[in-house]
């Protein structure tokens, strides 16, 4: 594969932009090699700036569930387009997707939009630490909610060392109200919640995990979570950034039948523009300012073409036979992919929940950060190098999630499932 013109593009990048990126995983530092640079994408696939094609199976980490550039949300935003990009004042589409989001989450009785996750997640912790008048959060090792300050924090040694910082620049003070655990463990979740419990304002939880590779909740870690938070007068906060809209049209707290206190939503409801979404009861959410004192803004918050976006792709996820399509796909992927590495003998402990999928060059149970970091990552990365070459793009790193689109086709996962048997063999 001819690849000078990304490799040209990713030395001029690195003299302008921290590691050449605007987001870390996009470097490729955990596969090795260098990233391709995308000139354009339509449907399944990426076209890189030298004329390569690829099937995308990270679909900007999400968002793209409809596939790239899908013609009613490219119609909708050129129109929108048309008549300005930002009022800074209310507009009717904001009520509209707000509306959308409640349709589906009816948890969401109020729902504020911002411009990220991690913006949606800051604003959750606040109006969560305002509303039970606690400062302490309680996280789970290897999920990601953004990058803000306090969630920047790692386990300390034993159940009783509040959080540490897990990089430079977070001051020790930020991280000393956060409290980790490690994901399907109820038996020190109890223990934390019980020794903490006047201390904790919420906990907040990626209900199906996708940052530490994809791993499913056991059913009993979701109600004890549910349990535990109610007796203590904890709020649970879904951060469903990923899963919202992706597992079903509910996300995950429909499928599991968990209400959360608070969801965080993101990705695939700005359809591929900047949008991110908070929200749960009014008597939580009315705290926010200017309707209560717990300050939160943003200029570009419901922005008029970020939030056409997301109605319009909301708006094709309500469409019939969608998350059906999706599973029979995913479905399709998963099982040749697992037929493929049994084949050729390499341990891969698969993960799934409809078009979220994971693989872990490992053999498992992946259950948690502990097991999950036993995945060979070399395995891992030279799989994707061979995908990659074969016109395959998956994610650049083990630790994160494929996503199946509505414009894969059969012929796509054909394709996949050739190149994984060849790359499996040669693992
Ligand atoms: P953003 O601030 O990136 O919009 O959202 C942060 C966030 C919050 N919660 C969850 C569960 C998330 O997965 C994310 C962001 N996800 C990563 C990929 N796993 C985004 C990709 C990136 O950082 O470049």
């Amino acid at each position: 594969m001819k690849t000078q013109r990304s490799e040209q593009l990713f030395a001029d990048a690195q003299q302008i932009i921290p590691g050449g990126v605007n987001s870390p995983v996009r470097a490729f530092r955990s596969v090795g090699g260098h990233p391709r640079f995308i000139a354009r994408a339509k449907g399944s696939r990426l076209y890189d700036v030298d004329g390569n094609s690829y099937i995308d199976y990270v679909l900007s980490w999400g968002p793209m569930i409809l596939g790239h550039a899908p013609a009613s949300v490219t119609k909708a935003i050129q129109q929108a387009v048309a008549n300005g990009t930002s009022y800074g004042a209310p507009t009717e589409l904001e009520i509209q997707l707000a509306l959308m989001i409640r349709e589906a989450l009816p948890s969401m009785e109020q729902v504020r939009l911002v411009s990220s996750g991690t913006e949606a997640v800051m604003s959750a912790i606040r109006v969560a630490r305002a509303y039970t008048k606690r400062d302490g959060i309680l996280k789970f090792e290897g999920c990601y909610h953004g990058h803000s300050d306090y969630l920047l924090a790692k386990a300390g040694s034993g159940l009783t060392t509040l959080g540490i910082p897990d990089c430079p620049g977070v001051p020790e003070d930020f991280t000393k109200h956060t409290l980790t655990a490690p994901y399907n463990n109820v038996q020190v979740l109890e223990q934390l919640i019980r020794r903490h419990d006047r201390q904790l304002a919420c906990v907040i939880v990626e209900p199906i995990a996708g940052n530490m590779g994809v791993i499913t909740p056991s059913p009993e870690f979701l109600q004890a979570l549910r349990k535990l938070t109610d007796a203590h007068g904890i709020l649970l906060i879904f951060d469903e950034v990923i899963s919202g809209f992706r597992v079903q049209y509910g996300g995950a707290q429909t499928l599991y039948g968990i209400t959360p206190d608070l969801t965080i939503l993101g990705k695939i409801i700005g359809g591929g523009l900047p949008v991110g979404a908070y929200g749960g009861a009014k008597d939580i959410m009315k705290m926010i300012a200017p309707s209560g004192p717990v300050y939160q803004a943003g200029t570009l918050s419901g922005n008029p073409l970020a939030v056409t976006a997301g109605i319009e792709t909301l708006k094709r996820l309500k469409g019939k036979g969608v998350y059906a399509q999706l599973e029979d796909r995913s479905a399709a992927l998963a099982d040749g992919l697992g037929k493929a590495a049994r084949k050729a003998g390499v341990p891969l402990t698969q993960t799934r929940v409809g078009s979220m999928m994971g693989a872990f060059f490992t053999a498992g149970p992946v259950v948690d950060w502990g097991s999950a970091k036993k995945s060979d990552t070399k395995a891992y990365a030279k799989f994707f190098h061979q995908m990659l070459d074969a016109g395959i793009y998956f994610a650049p790193s083990q630790f994160e999630a494929a996503f199946m689109s509505l414009a894969h086709t059969p012929r796509d996962i054909d394709r996949t499932l050739k190149a994984a048997q060849a790359a499996f063999k040669n693992l």
